[in-house]
């Protein structure tokens, strides 16, 4: 007898792998949510320029998502199928997509059922809420910053990124996601107020002093939105350099200043936007800078090149170059702290190409020490009443580690590695600086609890993927140990 040279099931997969057609798949079972033109309704956009950094695509489509209105598509679609889709959704649209100041205004949706109140519906201290943000399913959750009670758990727009902006009183909370939308949560009454989509592809948001104006920067389209305190649109402010439309790369708030400075991706200029008029300065520089850090009264800025191989300091007031510092590795300025060493002011920064922490005197801008990390290092944090600098090791075979260092000594003092094998990263501390959070980056993941003295752990919180952690008061009051 002759033996067949290929499987029955074999013989069964071929049709369906003949069959695979992503477009007509994408049209019957995504288009319902994400619109036929991929860039979003009720559920996220799906292009690269938003799904860029997201693993596990084919695992999403086959499983859909736990908590979200993403169902899983496994029983309907071949894993080609689905294979097939994951690279459709991946593929640059054929016509750059559209989003103007009438698309913005008619995406804001407000709240019906939302009720403002006269004083918090909770009991616990308002100005030493945490917020949480669970990337894992999407959601934010509200922390009591003395019990560690969750006071409220809310769904959040897809993929977060970046600090959320509190109103100067921190009663109100601004949140951003990667695919534009700008959501508004009410902590006093823990209720969303409303959202509204101020673009393709967002970076990331800032508020002004008086916490009337919100800034979004923008990669698609190339721009920056201002939206007022209720979330209408007030202006679609377009980033074009010599008619060059160019990437917003993030937008910061500059209190003392008045202003919105702006990092352009594509051009040598950086732009100021005063905050009363929207009146736009633009300083040019010698290269495009990027991931900005700011001194404390926001005159001087420091900016990473392109290369990834120094920072550049600028005087905001006169535009002038003060000096250039040698940060190899990629220095990760946007994460970037200071304290007071000494009667001097110092600021250390994290390389995301190095395991290493440079210290620089922000007096002289010499480099004061290296810090040698197991790693390179995503996020830092400190706090005035803390003798301590927190410091994570993201990348590499250390990802579970955090190091505790000594602020004057610039040693470190203790590694925590709770979690072997696991990513361990992003602190924040409490309003007193008594305590610290730490995030244990995995979907079945945690926050834990430190006393920030002791260094012992004090409390586990099961948390779906927690990413970054914001305290309140440290946000509004610009506390020393925290990255703005
Ligand atoms: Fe971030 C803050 C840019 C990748 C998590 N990140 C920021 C800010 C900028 C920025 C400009 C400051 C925004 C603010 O708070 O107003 N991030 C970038 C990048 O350019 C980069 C390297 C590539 C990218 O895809 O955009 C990048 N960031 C990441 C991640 O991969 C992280 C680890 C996971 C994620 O959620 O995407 C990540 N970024 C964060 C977090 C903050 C952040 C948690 C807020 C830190 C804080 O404590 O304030």
């Amino acid at each position: 007898m002759i033996r067949p040279i290929v499987s029955i099931s074999l013989l069964l997969a071929l049709p369906l792998m003949a069959q695979a057609d992503p477009a007509a798949d994408y049209a019957e079972h995504c288009a319902v949510c994400h619109a036929e033109d991929r860039l979003g309704g009720t559920g996220p956009a799906l292009i690269p320029e938003t799904l860029g950094r997201l693993r596990g695509i084919d695992a999403v489509i086959a499983q859909g998502r736990v908590s979200t209105q993403m169902e899983g598509f496994a029983g309907r679609l071949s894993p080609q199928a689905i294979t097939a889709l994951a690279s459709y959704v991946m593929t640059p649209l054929e016509n750059r997509p559209h989003w103007d100041a009438s698309q913005i205004a008619a995406s804001r949706e407000m709240n019906a059922d939302y009720q403002p109140a006269d004083r918090p519906v909770f009991a616990a201290d308002p100005l030493n809420i945490t917020l949480v943000v669970e990337t894992g399913d999407h959601h934010v959750s509200v922390l009591d910053g003395d019990t560690f009670a969750v006071l409220d758990r809310f769904a959040t727009p897809f993929a977060v990124h970046g600090g959320p902006k509190f109103s100067p009183d921190g009663r109100f909370v601004y949140i951003m996601s990667r695919d534009g939308w700008v959501q508004k949560y009410d902590i006093w009454t823990l209720a969303e107020v409303g959202r509204i989509r101020a673009a393709l592809n967002s970076r990331n948001i800032a508020i002004s002093p008086d916490g009337q104006r919100i800034a979004v920067a923008n990669y698609l389209p190339e721009s920056l939105t201002i939206l007022d305190a209720d979330l209408n649109p007030l202006r679609l402010i377009d980033t074009r350099v010599g008619g060059i439309p160019s990437r917003v790369s993030a937008v910061y708030q500059a209190p003392q200043r008045e202003s919105f400075v702006l990092a352009l991706k594509d051009a040598p200029e950086i732009w100021e936007v005063a905050t009363a008029d929207l009146a736009i300065r633009r300083i040019p520089i010698d290269e495009p800078l990027d991931d900005f850090f700011f001194s404390p009264d926001y005159r001087q800025v420091i900016g990473a090149n392109r290369d990834g191989d120094k920072g550049v300091v600028i005087d905001l007031d006169n535009g002038h170059k003060l000096a250039e510092l040698p940060l190899p590795g990629m220095p990760h300025l946007g994460s970037g702290i200071t304290w007071e060493r000494g009667g001097r002011r110092v600021m250390a920064t994290p390389h995301l190409g190095e395991g290493v922490l440079s210290v620089i005197d922000m007096q002289d801008w010499g480099l004061v020490k290296q810090i040698r990390t197991d790693g390179p290092g995503f996020f830092l944090r400190g706090h005035a009443a803390s003798p301590y600098v927190w410091a994570d090791v993201f990348f590499g075979p250390h990802k579970d580690k955090m190091h505790v260092i000594d602020k004057n000594t610039l040693e470190i003092v203790k590694t925590l590695a709770p979690f072997p094998g696991q990513t361990f990263a992003h602190s924040e501390f409490t309003r007193d600086g008594s305590h610290v959070l730490v995030s244990l980056w995995e979907d079945e993941g945690a926050v834990v609890v430190y006393d920030a003295r002791t260094l012992n752990e004090v409390k586990r919180l099961p948390m779906r993927k927690p990413s970054g952690k914001y305290n309140v008061w440290n946000k509004i009051t610009f506390e020393d140990g925290t990255s703005h």
